[in-house]
């Protein structure tokens, strides 16, 4: 992965020369914008710097082993920091703070956007955005590196925590042999990758595997290959089960065979978001997405409309 030189080097004379620093992740935050903002946060508070970190939505519980996650803060950003880190976030409404602090996307504001996704317009006023990158901490392990940001084994864990989580634990078609490379160096660190693994992957409340049920029982294959599942507002409320709790179960479905794409309907608050996912080398979600205003990756990627789910039942004569 090639960095700009020029960019790093202007992110770090900002850096350097900021007293506080305010770090800000995508909504509904996953493994790699909590890894990618705790990261900074550690490095930034070794460089001396008061640092925070404000989230539109709290973490899940599943990340509360992540060193320094008492730091990942739900709440409303203030716009009087010398710096404001933006990690993770592939357009700048992902952050929730749009258009309560539009300001944040004007470049008047020292904002660094660091990112992998292919929608990213470059929103900050420096852009480190590498689309083919399999994760936002495997960007941040390559500036850190070229920078020479000293990456300790907490550093390590939370880095790959975020390779971990966005490459589906390996398993995704994003594992290239960097993600590899980079994920043993940081083994070699001390990331904590047995703590990673059972924390958010060998672990399920309750609430999860009833809410997982209603998705399985849902499931059905349409006569083009896909692989469909829907889930109500009322399915949350049943399960005692909450939205982040969704994380993973859409690639459950899309392990089902001979599956084009699959796609998960989720009813809630009176939206209805989307999440798809494919293993197909010909198929792109993100341009299925796109044709309902979403996006994301080629091979894993969302969108949300407003409204309802309706139920009906498509009858038809077979002979
Ligand atoms: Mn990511």
């Amino acid at each position: 992965m090639e960095l700009d030189k020029n960019e790093l080097e202007k992110i770090d004379t900002l850096l350097q020369k900021s007293r506080r620093i305010l770090i800000i992740p995508h909504k509904a935050p996953d493994g790699d914008t909590i890894g990618a903002s705790l990261a900074f946060y550690q490095i930034l508070k070794q460089m001396g710097k008061a640092v925070e970190i404000t989230c539109m939505d709290p973490p899940a519980d599943v990340f509360n082993f992540m060193p320094t996650i008492e730091a990942f803060r739900a709440g409303e950003p203030r716009l009087d920091y010398d710096a404001y880190l933006i990690v993770d976030a592939g357009a700048t409404h992902l952050t929730g703070f749009h258009e309560s602090h539009p300001e944040l996307f004007d470049k008047t504001l020292e904002v660094i956007n660091i990112d992998h996704h292919q929608s990213n317009d470059f929103y900050g006023k420096y852009n480190v955005v590498v689309s083919d990158a399999a994760s936002a901490t495997m960007v941040l392990y390559e500036l850190f590196t070229a920078l020479r940001y000293p990456i300790d084994r907490h550093t390590a864990t939370c880095l790959l925590t975020g390779i971990y989580t966005d490459t589906g634990s390996f398993m995704h078609s994003n594992t290239s042999a960097d993600v590899l490379r980079v994920s043993a160096r940081l083994l070699a660190k001390g990331a904590n990758l047995r703590g990673i693994s059972k924390e958010i992957f060998n672990t399920t409340k309750v609430s999860t595997m009833r809410l997982w049920g209603r998705v399985m029982k849902n499931t059905h294959q349409n006569d083009e290959g896909v692989t469909m599942s829907v889930v109500m507002e009322k399915d949350f409320a049943d399960t005692g089960a909450d939205y982040s709790e969704m994380t993973g179960v859409v690639d459950y479905i899309n392990s089902v065979p001979s599956a084009k794409y699959s796609v998960i309907l989720t009813e809630k608050e009176g939206k209805v978001k989307g999440s798809l996912r494919t293993l197909r080398e010909e198929v792109n979600v993100a341009d299925i997405a796109s044709a309902y205003g979403g996006g994301g990756h080629t091979k894993a990627a969302g969108f949300t409309l407003p409204g309802h789910l309706k139920k009906e039942v498509r009858w038809k004569v077979v002979q």
